[in-house]
């Protein structure tokens, strides 16, 4: 039996697109979880919280500080909660919201005393800081502030930054990214897998080797997922989609029953904005990785 912390973050404060917030009220109203839930060897505990705006404050231009002071709400809240699962001994499933998330999640499972990993996939680096970031979106922040640098707001959400060291970050899937997130990253030799559209691995494969080299230096490792990683034909339903990207089929393969990975500590998978899907091929594809994560 494994305890499963199930974490619905609604807050699309760090996105430029307020309403990606919505994916986790979705996945709660569709009642997409039901497999997890109901699986007779897993015990689940959900929580669901909301930093939603109605459609008037949508509407508004908000400013930097007013959107970065309600990404650290969200931020707060959600490291405070995966601190306290994660010392429980409890697999958590964080589902967003938007990618500023991993801020609150990653720097939870370090103040719980964790010796992580994390294999990041995504179609964008998401290692901006304000300095260099053109929108001041903070979902394209999150792995600076992991890293140590950025915005002493975000960095301090663990008790001793950085979260991560470069070593225990992998990136999979990337092909969208400005040349400061570019440099900042090799200059760290954090290990990147471009994934552009005329540029492809078997990101099954890598997945598998990534989680094996990570488990060489710590104990557990965990696994940050924007579903813009994958190829927006599978995924349209995302605010920020990139041509090209890993089929779904690979991100099935790499989550399969990763729930019951010993060595698994946790998944986030975020980014999911059902308002820009199409025909539903979004909501289908969440659905079946859903299921993937409990199939033996
Ligand atoms: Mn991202």
């Amino acid at each position: 039996m494994r305890n499963v912390s199930i974490i619905l973050a609604a807050s699309g404060w760090g996105a430029a697109n307020f309403a990606t917030a919505d994916g986790a009220l979705n996945v709660l109203q569709k009642n997409i979880l039901k497999p997890i839930i109901d699986h007779p060897d897993l015990n689940c505990i959900v929580y669901y919280a909301a930093w939603q705006l109605s459609a008037l404050e949508k509407s508004f231009n908000h400013s930097v500080k007013t959107r970065k002071n309600n990404v650290l709400q969200a931020t707060t809240w959600l490291r405070n909660l995966v601190e306290g699962e994660i010392k429980k001994g409890n697999f958590i499933l964080v589902i967003g919201g938007d990618h500023s998330l991993a801020m609150g999640t990653w720097s939870g499972v370090k103040n719980a005393g964790e010796d992580f990993g994390l294999i990041w996939i995504d179609a964008h680096m998401d290692a901006h800081t304000y300095e260099t970031s053109l929108s001041n979106n903070p979902h394209g922040m999150p792995v600076s502030a992991l890293l140590g640098s950025g915005d002493a707001a975000f960095l301090n959400l663990a008790n001793t930054p950085p979260t991560l060291k470069p070593f225990s970050l992998i990136q999979t899937g990337i092909r969208s990214y400005e040349v400061e997130e570019q440099q900042f990253l090799e200059k760290l030799q954090v290990e990147i897998a471009y994934h552009h559209k005329r540029y492809s691995y078997d990101a099954f494969e890598h997945f598998t080797k990534s989680r094996n080299k990570l488990l060489k230096q710590h104990s557990t490792y965990g696994v940050s997922f924007d579903i813009d990683g994958v190829d927006p034909s599978y995924c349209p339903g995302t605010g920020t989609p990139a041509d090209g990207g890993i089929e779904l089929e690979a991100v099935e393969q790499s989550l399969k029953g990763i729930v019951f990975d010993p060595n698994c500590i946790g998944l986030e998978i975020v980014e999911y904005n059902p308002h820009l899907d199409k025909d539903l091929a979004t909501f289908a594809a969440f659905k079946k990785i859903i299921e993937t994560l409990i199939s033996i």
